[in-house]
């Protein structure tokens, strides 16, 4: 049997309706135009990711041989981050049962055969607010396990206008991507899923 979500874990499947989403993928367009998409590395080794990245939002996430870290600047463009769109801001205040607005916005595209592991969002100081998250564009398996690593994990499937809430008790479970759906959507640009992850940071 599948295990049971964790508590403050929420799984809101179609929680934005094609033409919400739809606006929310034309809204990122816009955006990588002044704030290209990026390839992290990771630390320490500065293996590429296979996910693409970049961020809506005063601080955003940047992942680099040197560690992972939250910018004022966009690391090829060394300006600031574009803001972050009222329609998230809306959402956020909608879904995430916390009273301060969110400071980061990632913006992460998987593209066939990308994926992410297992890990924990642990860089942010605002260590109990939540992570509210928007699918969009090719469904993904999402695999959520518990505070420790050798927990067991459950796996779903997420889809274009799908959210997801890592909040209070969940805020600190394992939870990765382990593959996408290639071609099941046709709403990204070049193909692939968009990820929308937004957080409080300080
Ligand atoms: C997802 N994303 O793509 C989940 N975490 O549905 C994440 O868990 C994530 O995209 C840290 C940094 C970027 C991410
Ligand atoms: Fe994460």
């Amino acid at each position: 049997m599948a295990q049971p979500f964790p508590v403050g874990f929420r799984y809101l499947p179609g929680y934005l309706n094609r033409e919400q989403h739809q606006s929310l993928i034309e809204t990122v367009k816009r955006v990588v135009i002044t704030a290209p998409f990026f390839r992290g590395k990771m630390p320490r080794t500065g293996t590429p990711l296979s996910t693409l990245g970049s961020n809506f939002g005063p601080l955003g996430w940047v992942a680099a041989k040197s560690g992972y870290r939250y910018c004022e600047t966009h690391p090829g463009t060394d300006k600031p981050w574009p803001a972050m769109p009222p329609e998230l801001l809306e959402l956020w205040e909608d879904v995430a049962e916390w009273s301060d607005d969110p400071q980061a916005c990632l913006i992460n595209w998987y593209r066939e055969g990308a994926k992410l592991g297992l890990h924990v969002d642990a860089d942010e100081d605002a260590k109990d607010a939540p992570v509210v998250s928007i699918s969009l564009g090719d469904q993904a398996l999402y695999r959520l396990g518990g505070l420790n690593r050798k927990d067991p994990t459950r796996s779903f499937k997420l889809s274009s206008g799908d959210v997801v809430v890592l909040g209070g008790a969940s805020r600190r479970c394992f939870h990765g991507i382990d593959r996408i759906y290639s071609g099941t959507s046709t709403l990204v640009p070049k193909g692939g899923r968009i990820n929308l992850t937004m957080r409080v940071v300080r």
